[in-house]
């Protein structure tokens, strides 16, 4: 597992100076979501599969940016499923982005996953890793992620992040949103999945929820590349993951670009989001 890790970190170097000095643009691709491909997308996919081809224990790599999974190495232990940069559409007005990582044994189900990272790519780089019930964060510093602390979440948190048109949330989800802000909380949302619910993470808690809605019933955030490894890092870290009723990481996974609801939090606001969609 230290050289997985290890070759994330070199892959998130690599990343973050393709970020910082190459041409952005559209290419003529879309990936497996219909999503138009950035070249950067492209770009940081190539990087992070050429790392890890460089690991004998990656069995399968399958990403967000490809139609089907890719065979590394016969005798690999491990299978990564990742999304290379996430919310990829925030470069152009410059807010932060992300990449993603689930490292599974066995096949790509959640109840199979062995451990999770995130990067964020902000005003600094931070990497988040979860493994053998620890959530550590770390820093890049001088080409070196120094080790920062580990992350536990509160019972009870300040921050509100809804994802997906409000136009077609179903009433009973606005009822609870509206509720939370009622009580005091307060909106935090960019459309960057990885800094919103890195905030939520390192403030303490609070709820990001991507529900089903009228246009988009299973959701839009995927449950290979970013669905799972979060709900990973979540439960390790003390919080709570589920998709309205059922925890993520129980559900099964027909192709590797389904999607799922999903819900992040710490216990309170988790408990009110039960509440809710068990009377639904
Ligand atoms: P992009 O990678 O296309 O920018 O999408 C980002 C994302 O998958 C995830 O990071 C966000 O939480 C979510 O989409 C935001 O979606 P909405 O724009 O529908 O809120």
């Amino acid at each position: 597992m230290e050289n997985i890790l290890k070759s994330i970190e070199l892959s998130a170097m690599r990343i973050k100076d393709a970020i910082d000095v190459k041409d952005f643009g559209y290419s003529n691709e879309q990936n497996s979501s219909g999503e138009s491909q950035l070249q950067l997308d492209i770009q940081c996919d190539m990087i992070i599969e050429e790392e890890f081809s460089k690991i004998d224990s990656i069995h399968t790599i399958a990403s967000e940016e490809k139609e089907k999974e890719m065979l590394l190495h016969e005798d690999g232990k491990y299978l990564i499923a990742f999304d290379p940069l996430d919310g990829s559409s925030l470069i152009d007005v410059n807010l932060s982005v992300g990449s993603i990582f689930g490292i599974y044994e066995n096949s790509f189900e959640g109840s199979n996953l062995v451990a999770s990272c995130y990067v964020v790519y902000g005003p600094r780089v931070e990497l988040v890793f979860a493994y053998e019930g620890k959530v550590k964060l770390y820093l890049l510093q001088n080409n070196y992620f120094e080790f920062v602390k580990e992350i536990r979440l509160g019972e009870k948190g300040k921050l509100n992040a809804p994802g997906g048109t409000q136009q077609n949330w179903m009433p009973y989800h606005k009822e609870m949103v509206d509720g939370l802000f009622q009580e005091g909380y307060r909106l935090r949302y960019s459309g960057g999945m990885v800094p919103d619910l890195h905030q939520i993470l390192l403030k303490g808690g609070g709820l990001f929820s991507y529900p089903a809605t009228s246009d988009k019933p299973d959701g839009k955030l995927r449950k290979l590349f970013e669905v799972f490894p979060f709900a990973h890092v979540y439960t390790m870290a003390g919080g709570y993951a589920i998709d309205g009723k059922e925890e993520l990481l129980s559900l099964d996974t027909k192709h590797i670009h389904d999607t799922s609801p999903c819900f992040f939090g710490s216990k309170y606001e988790i408990d009110r989001v039960k509440d809710v969609y068990s009377k639904a």
